[in-house]
C-alpha cells in the first residue's frame, strides 16, 4: 500500500505535554486520514483545483504545488493539465513528506513531469509559472515572511497566471467566527475525533498555524499586484481564493 490508510490517533491519548505540531514521520503515516477528517471540503477541493489549473495552465510553463505534502494537488494537476510542455514543481520542507511523496508519484503512472523539491517555499525560485497552488500551506508560513512570498509568486507568474490559495481563516465579527469554529469541531466529531483529540490538536497548532481573515489575504494579494483575488470555495472556516495576474 503506497498511500497510507492508517487512522490518525496521534492525539487520542491524553498527553502530559502537547508539543508544537510538526510534519514528522508520525504525521506522514496517517496524513491522508488526518487531512480528510480535519479539513471540511478537502476531498472536493482537489479535483476542483485540477479543473481550475486545467483552464489556466499555459503551454511550456510551470505549475507549482507549494507545500505538496503527499502530492494530492500534484496528482490532480497531472490528471487535468493537458497543455503541451508543462512541468510541475512540487515543494515541501518536511523530509518525511517528500520521501513518501516520491514513492506515491513513482507509482501513480504518467502525466506531466514532476520536479519534487525538499525546500522551504520561501527560498525556492519561482519562474515561468502559469499556476501556483498553496493548498493549506500558507497558514504555516511565519507572518513576517508572508508579504515577500506572495510578491515572489506574483513576480514569477506569467501574465494571465493564477494563484490558488486555500486557507483556514478567521471571520469577523467574532460571533460568526465562533459559529464556524463550532461547526468545524462538529465536523471533526462527526468524523470520529473525540473532544480530547480536538482540544490537544488545537493546542499543538497554536502559534504554528496562524490564520488571517479573507480581507487580509485579499489586501496582500492586491498589494502584490494581482488584478483580482476572489473567494471561489468555502466550507465553514476553510476557504480558497483565486488570484489572477
Ligand atoms: C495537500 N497541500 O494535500 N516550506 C515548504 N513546505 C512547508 C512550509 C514551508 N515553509 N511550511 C509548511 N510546509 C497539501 C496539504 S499540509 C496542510 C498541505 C495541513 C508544508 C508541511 O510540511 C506540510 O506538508 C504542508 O506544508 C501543509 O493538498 O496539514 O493542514
Amino acid at each position: 500500500m503506497i498511500v497510507s490508510t492508517a487512522q490518525d490517533t496521534i492525539y487520542a491519548a491524553e498527553k502530559t505535554e502537547v508539543n508544537p505540531f510538526e510534519f514528522d514521520e508520525d504525521v506522514v503515516a496517517v496524513f491522508p486520514d488526518m487531512i480528510a477528517r480535519s479539513v471540511p471540503g478537502y476531498k472536493l477541493l482537489l479535483p476542483l483545483i485540477g479543473q481550475i489549473a486545467g483552464r489556466y495552465a499555459q503551454p511550456h510553463s510551470r505549475c507549482y504545488d507549494l507545500g505538496c505534502s503527499l502530492g494530492a494537488v500534484t496528482l490532480a494537476l497531472r490528471q487535468q493539465v493537458k497543455q503541451p510542455g508543462c512541468r510541475i514543481t512540487a515543494v515541501d520542507n518536511s523530509s518525511a513528506m517528500i520521501e513518501q511523496c516520491r514513492q506515491i508519484l513513482a507509482h501513480s503512472g504518467g502525466g506531466l513531469p514532476v520536479d519534487l523539491v525538499e525546500a522551504d517555499i520561501c527560498q525556492i525560485p519561482i519562474n515561468q509559472a502559469s499556476v501556483v497552488v498553496l493548498n493549506f500551506t500558507f497558514q504555516f508560513v511565519p507572518p513576517a515572511q508572508r508579504d515577500t512570498l506572495i510578491q515572489r509568486i506574483y513576480d514569477g507568474l506569467l501574465p494571465g497566471g493564477v494563484l490558488i490559495l486555500s486557507e483556514k481563516v478567521i471571520f469577523e465579527p467574532t460571533a460568526l467566527d465562533d459559529l464556524l469554529v463550532t461547526l468545524h469541531h462538529d465536523f471533526k466529531r462527526a468524523n470520529g475525533y473525540s473532544d480530547l483529540e480536538i482540544s490537544q490538536k488545537r493546542t499543538a497548532l497554536e502559534n504554528v498555524l496562524i490564520s488571517e481573515t479573507v480581507p487580509q489575504h485579499q489586501a496582500r494579494l492586491r498589494q502584490a499586484g494581482f488584478a483580482s483575488a476572489d473567494l471561489w470555495f468555502q466550507a465553514f472556516n476553510f476557504v480558497s481564493l483565486l488570484a489572477i495576474k
